[in-house]
């Protein structure tokens, strides 16, 4: 078997919410496996720097801010990446928010903020990507970040559960609908994972022994430790699989 099958030379890769963390992490994996970048955030400022840190570190990288929870910046995103002549091949939807609190105390623009964001934006931004790999004729790789709330649910996390939830079955519909063109369209199921996103959680002595306690690997995972399966759902490795959400969650669905 040779590793060029993990190769992603010559591809274009747009990661959603790529200025630091999870995304930043998957994006530099990309980078590192061949992958031209196209980062994403919220923030201008940080999107830039994020990039030009991986140029520094001799990955081709660009940024390019929009939010993804809305239609109009997302179809402007678009039509600026055609404009400038860049395909995407490989998309990334992670982009996520966290909000916590009990749903009786929840306030709507609160729900739909996270869904938008967490869910909504997979759909706008995997059409846009998806509908341009169809008329390339070139077929593409779309990998969604699902979690652990793709399968169970905790208190005070409602919305992000709901989203999560959301990811997996769109992921299917993804692959229902773009598999013949030859688009692939998987996910990952990320377990505790030690982010900013979850600094509250980690500096919370009571919930930090529950992760190392309740993941058989007993440590929170590492976001570097979301690469591997990035670069196989991103490379021709994956040509056969679709519709599929891997976890990298250090064992916690599968035990009891
Ligand atoms: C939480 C966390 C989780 C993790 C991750 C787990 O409040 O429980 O934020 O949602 O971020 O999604 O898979």
């Amino acid at each position: 078997m040779s590793l060029a099958l993990f190769s992603l030379e010559g591809r274009t890769a747009l990661v959603t919410g790529s200025a630091r963390g999870l995304g930043y992490a998957i994006a530099r994996g990309l980078g590192q496996a061949g992958a031209r970048l196209i980062l994403n955030g919220t923030n201008a400022e940080r999107t830039a720097a994020a990039a030009e840190a991986l140029t520094a570190e001799g990955l081709t990288a660009t940024a390019l801010a929009f939010d993804v929870a809305d239609d109009a910046a997302v179809l402007a995103a678009f039509e600026r990446l055609d404009a400038e002549g860049l395909a995407v091949d490989i998309l990334v939807n992670n982009a996520g928010i966290q909000f916590r609190k009990p749903m009786l105390d929840l306030d709507p623009a609160d729900w739909r903020r996270v869904v938008d964001t967490n869910l909504t934006s997979a759909f706008l931004i995997g059409r846009e990507a998806a509908k341009r790999m169809i008329a390339r004729g070139t077929g593409g790789k779309i990998v969604n970040i699902g979690s652990l709330m793709s399968e169970v649910a905790r208190p005070t996390v409602a919305p992000y559960t709901a989203a999560k939830g959301g990811i997996k079955l769109l992921t299917r519909s993804m692959a229902a609908e773009w598999a013949e063109h030859g688009i692939q369209s998987n996910a990952i199921g990320p377990g505790y994972m030690a982010t900013d996103m979850n600094e509250a959680l980690m500096n919370d002595p009571k919930f930090d022994s529950f992760v190392k306690g309740r993941t058989p690997t007993r440590r929170w995972g590492l976001p570097d430790e979301l690469v591997g399966a990035a670069v196989f759902l991103a490379s021709p490795a994956s040509n056969y699989v679709n519709g599929q959400i891997i976890y990298v969650d250090g064992g916690m669905l599968a035990v009891l």
